[in-house]
């Protein structure tokens, strides 16, 4: 097992709890990254994840090396498109979008993925990656074409997540969309992490400090926030240390 997720491993055991920011090279001013990077690092941001719906590659890879320059934190793409996979990052989620039906998302991407990642040192963590429903229609869905799962349907989000750990994946991510209306509900956060044994990614829709710990509450060992900080500057100091 390479370093990140045995370091993910390491974090549960301890029982530390995890948080990524959320990085869109869509999204973000270059010339802003250095100050926020430095934020970062005096915050209790323990990963940065990069990655959209619609970024090209050079964007991505851009935007990775000027975020390498400025911390030590690991670095990870979580790629709306195998466009984005460059090696100047440490760790790729290798995500499976087990909630969907378009096997592009399930398996396709995959192959077509392997030409650029061959010859790279990223670490690969396959993901399992489940879309709920949060009330409006988000990015994720209308580029893979796929609908989230109902958020009363708990039994199947569960199911779909034990589903995934029994394929072998290593991570479960429970998404409720980049700038989700409302987060992923406790009560499914709860349900799932009483079912699987693998760390358990929450991410969506998450605003303020008070639904960072009741995600923690619920169960999330890391924890994705994005939007928030695209909003407010001052979201930062929420979360310092
Ligand atoms: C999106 O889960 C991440 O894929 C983070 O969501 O941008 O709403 O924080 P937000």
């Amino acid at each position: 097992m390479k370093k990140i997720l045995k370091d993910i491993l390491h974090s549960i055991h301890k029982s530390e709890k995890l948080l990524a920011v959320l990085i869109d090279p869509d999204k973000v001013d270059v010339t802003y990254l250095p100050n926020f990077i430095r934020d970062i690092n005096k915050s209790m941001a323990t990963h940065i994840f990069v990655g959209g719906s619609l970024v090209k590659k050079k964007d991505s890879e851009k935007v990775v090396s000027e975020i390498k320059k400025h911390t030590q934190l690991p670095i990870i793409l979580f790629p709306g498109d195998i466009t984005q996979i460059t090696d100047e990052a440490d760790a790729i989620l290798f995500l499976s979008l087990i909630s969907g039906r378009n096997p592009d998302y399930l398996i396709g991407k995959h192959v077509q993925s392997i030409s650029n990642l061959k010859g790279t040192n990223l670490e690969v963590i396959p993901t399992g990656y489940i879309l709920i429903e949060n009330g409006n229609v988000t990015s994720v869905e209308r580029v893979t074409n796929t609908t989230p799962i109902p958020r009363k349907n708990s039994k199947e989000i569960v199911d779909t997540a034990l589903a995934g750990e029994l394929l072998g994946l290593q991570l479960i991510y429970l998404e409720a969309g980049s700038g989700a209306s409302q987060p992923v509900p406790s009560e499914i956060i709860k349900a799932v992490k009483k079912s699987i044994r693998i760390p358990l990614i929450v991410g969506g829709g998450i605003r303020s400090k008070e639904q960072l710990d009741n995600a923690y509450n619920s169960g999330a060992d890391l924890v994705v926030i994005g939007t928030a900080f695209e909003e407010d500057e001052s979201f930062i100091d929420n979360i310092k240390v």
